[in-house]
């Protein structure tokens, strides 16, 4: 154990001179999930580094969370109920006592359904702390006695999970950290430096042993540029490249015929369905040579060590859960599971589920209530009828985050719309609403916290109390509950009985509190589907018959736009809003190919207007190498003070499954409207 740990502990254990130190987690939606040590002097957070003895972060935090005591501390932090007095979204509001707040709620409410039935309320929620209760815990119950519609879908994973699982029987995968064992990692769709930044130096060291990383990547991104290899395939084109893939992996033999046989279903069907998915026929639909896709098949059919890796990114188009099927199925044709190094690594969170932490603890089972997918939220507030007459927007900043954000403000802007909002700070979002609630900070709440990237759960000990009024997500519910007098038992557990109920008795909480980790139950000799075991009806895999749809063309935008996350100090819209964060990152630019700049008389610096079906919106234009002709690429997470919404021009057409949301085809228009002197 490294000295400065064994010297935090010492102090954790008395709290010395009115100073507090205490082991933590990174709630964050990173699947880093980093370990931390917080400390606090008389009740304010003074300092927060990096868990040295944390296995998976070893000590480092991020540049957004280097300066976490200053966002905790921010004088721009919310700390008091409020109350709106100006129009919707001019930000103008009075502090009001929580009796107050919490009454005019209630009352709102309750007219509400009185009115239009309970369905007319609809919960919005995210992932700004994705600890096991503070994300999960009260709010299900007290949606579901108000009769209130469901949120389904998601705009994160939930696509991604589900096309895995179609194969698998669940979205269940490998230990990204396999890589140190992998001789070929492929990088699918995943911005590795910039988004996983831990697991880098783990590629690393895999590269210092041999191993070749390549990226597949509309975008040269910061991590495409460091890989051996790149593929820039044209956007939402996976299904034909993996459709490719599977063809020469079956054309030459590359399969593992024992593996097929005991642990598959459906090959002469998968077979079937890629006889005609040549490399020829792959290239000019996906923009890459022929011989490129011929190289990446034959080298992963003839590496045993090959794993591929995917988050997030290559979720979020129209085939999103197919791409993900076909991503499951080539481990499974070749066998590749079999070695240590080999299988497919997305999200690990749900190994958290197996055995250590039962979120359905927390579930309500309402199949027959409205569910409306969480990033159409434009929609659902602007056409739906019967109408969405309460909004509660808590743990994330749809404003900002969600596509087609022009029709969620349009929504926001109405009348007859009571919106609810939760927040740290006066976001985009809680501009628009009618009351706003002051939230709490990850160092001011219990938590449990399962990563989505590493397979060890983390503990979170709060190193103070809440500043000013703000309460975590649990309080806020108990509140809500107590003000509708609502008195189901689960109203009347505090946050570590909550921790009781969500924890498995088999995960030693003495050690989780104490190290501030355990490693996840069952994960030691973490080798998946060695054996197959597949959690489906027959315990085999399911080959998935995929058709490629082509992807959505649209004469008037003829220009594909990507809105990836770019920026190293700003975590989805989280701290865009915060000083030292915003100022540090350049303005946003579109970036594009030389070749569509010139069609377009566009120069390098020119202000130019992004179109699309859903809005438009205006910036500076770069002419850059980091994308090909035909594809556009701007960051997004900026918050409307300084900068205009990205999402305003995103699409918010649904994924082929999981309710996700398909923006990475947003097809868009680029012409210039001045340049400057
Ligand atoms: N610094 C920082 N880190 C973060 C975040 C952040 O905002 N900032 N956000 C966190 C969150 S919420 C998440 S979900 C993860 C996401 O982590 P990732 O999935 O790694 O990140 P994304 O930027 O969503 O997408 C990754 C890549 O997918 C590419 N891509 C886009 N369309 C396609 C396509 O059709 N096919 C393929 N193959 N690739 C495509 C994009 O160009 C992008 O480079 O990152 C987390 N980490
Ligand atoms: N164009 C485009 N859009 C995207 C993406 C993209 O790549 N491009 N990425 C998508 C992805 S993958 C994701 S996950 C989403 C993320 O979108 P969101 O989940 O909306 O994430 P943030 O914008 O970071 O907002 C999180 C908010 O939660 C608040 N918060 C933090 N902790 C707590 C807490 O304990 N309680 C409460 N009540 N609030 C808290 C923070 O202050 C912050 O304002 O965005 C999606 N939108
Ligand atoms: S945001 Fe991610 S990388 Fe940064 S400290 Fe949190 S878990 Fe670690
Ligand atoms: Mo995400």
């Amino acid at each position: 154990m490294p000295d400065v740990y064994a010297a935090a502990m010492t102090v954790l254990e008395h709290d010395v001179g009115g100073e507090r130190t205490v082991l933590g987690t990174c709630h964050h939606d990173c699947p880093d999930s980093c370990g931390w040590i917080a400390t606090a002097r008389d009740g304010v957070l003074v300092e927060l580094r990096g868990n040295p003895a944390h296995p998976y972060s070893q000590g480092e935090l991020c540049p957004k969370v280097n300066r976490f005591v200053h966002r905790v501390n921010d004088a721009d932090r919310l700390l008091h109920p409020m109350i709106r007095t100006g129009p919707k979204g001019a930000g103008e509001f009075r502090t009001a006592s929580w009796a107050e707040a919490l009454e005019l709620v209630r009352a709102k409410v309750t007219a509400a359904v009185a009115d239009h039935g309970g369905e007319t309320v609809y919960p919005w929620s995210s992932a700004g702390t994705q600890g096991a209760i503070q994300q999960n815990a009260l709010h299900p119950q007290f949606f579901a006695n108000l009769g209130a519609s469901r949120q389904t879908g998601s705009v994160c994973g939930v696509v991604a999970a589900t096309g895995m699982a179609s194969v698998y029987g669940a979205g269940l995968g490998a230990d990204p950290l396999s890589v140190v064992d992998s001789d070929l990692i492929i990088l699918w769709g995943t911005n590795t430096r910039l988004t996983n930044r831990h697991l880098w130096p783990f590629i690393q060291q895999a590269r210092a042993r041999g191993a070749r990383v390549i990226a597949v990547d509309p975008v040269r991104t910061m991590t495409a540029a460091s890989c051996d290899e790149h593929l820039a395939l044209r956007p939402g084109t996976d299904v034909p490249l993996l459709q490719a893939i599977a063809h020469v992996l079956i054309r030459d033999g590359h399969l593992d015929q024992a593996y097929l046989d005991a642990h598959a279903e459906g090959f002469s069907e998968f077979s079937a369905s890629v006889a005609h998915t040549t490399p020829d026929w792959a290239a000019t639909r996906c923009g890459l040579d022929v011989e490129v896709i011929e190289r990446l098949a034959t080298a992963y059919g003839s590496t045993e060590r090959a794993l591929l890796r995917a988050l997030v990114g290559a979720e979020h188009q129209p085939q999103g859960g197919a791409t993900f099927a076909l991503l499951s199925a080539l481990p499974v044709i070749t066998g590749k599971w079999q070695h240590r190094g080999g299988g497919f690594a997305r999200s690990v969170g749900a190994w958290a589920e197996v055995a250590d932490v039962d979120l359905e603890q927390f579930g309500v089972s309402r199949p027959d209530a409205r569910g409306l997918d969480q990033p159409r939220l434009g929609r659902w507030l602007t056409e739906l009828d019967p109408p969405i007459t309460v909004l509660f927007a808590w743990n994330g900043n749809p404003l900002v985050s969600m596509p087609n954000s022009a029709a969620v403000r349009r929504g926001l802007e109405r009348d007859d719309l009571f919106t609810v909002v939760h927040e740290q700070f006066m976001t985009d979002t809680a501009r628009y609403a009618d009351v706003v609630f002051p939230a709490a900070m990850e160092t001011e709440q219990y938590d449990v916290m399962p990563s989505w990237g590493h397979l060890w759960l983390g503990w979170n000990e709060p190193a103070a109390e809440p500043l000013g009024e703000a309460v975590s997500n649990t309080e806020f519910f108990r509140r809500l509950a107590d003000a509708f007098e609502m008195s189901d038992e689960i109203f009347g557990r505090t946050d570590l009985e909550l921790i009781d109920l969500v924890l498995s008795p088999d995960v030693d909480q003495e050690l989780l509190r104490r190290d501030g980790f355990v490693r996840l139950q069952g994960t030691d000799e973490h080798r998946p589907w060695v054996d197959g075991g597949f959690p489906t009806a027959t315990g085999k895999a399911r080959l998935p018959v995929v058709e490629w749809q082509g992807s959505p063309t649209d004469a008037r935008h003829p220009i594909q736009l990507l809105t990836a996350k770019q920026q190293v100090r700003f975590l989805n819209s989280s701290y865009s809003g915060l000083q030292g964060h915003r100022e540090k990152e350049s303005d946003p630019v579109v970036e594009l190919h030389e070749a569509d700049a010139q069609a377009r008389a566009i120069r390098d610096g020119d202000q130019v207007r992004v179109t699309s079906e859903q809005g438009s919106i205006e910036l500076p234009a770069k002419i850059g190498e980091r994308v090909r002709p035909g594809v556009a690429v701007m960051p997004w997470g900026f918050w409307t003070e300084n900068d205009q919404l990205a999402n305003d021009v995103t699409s918010d057409a649904a994924t082929d499954s999981g309710g996700g949301a398909a923006y990475c085809t947003t097809n868009v228009e680029i012409e210039r409207i001045s340049r400057p002197s």
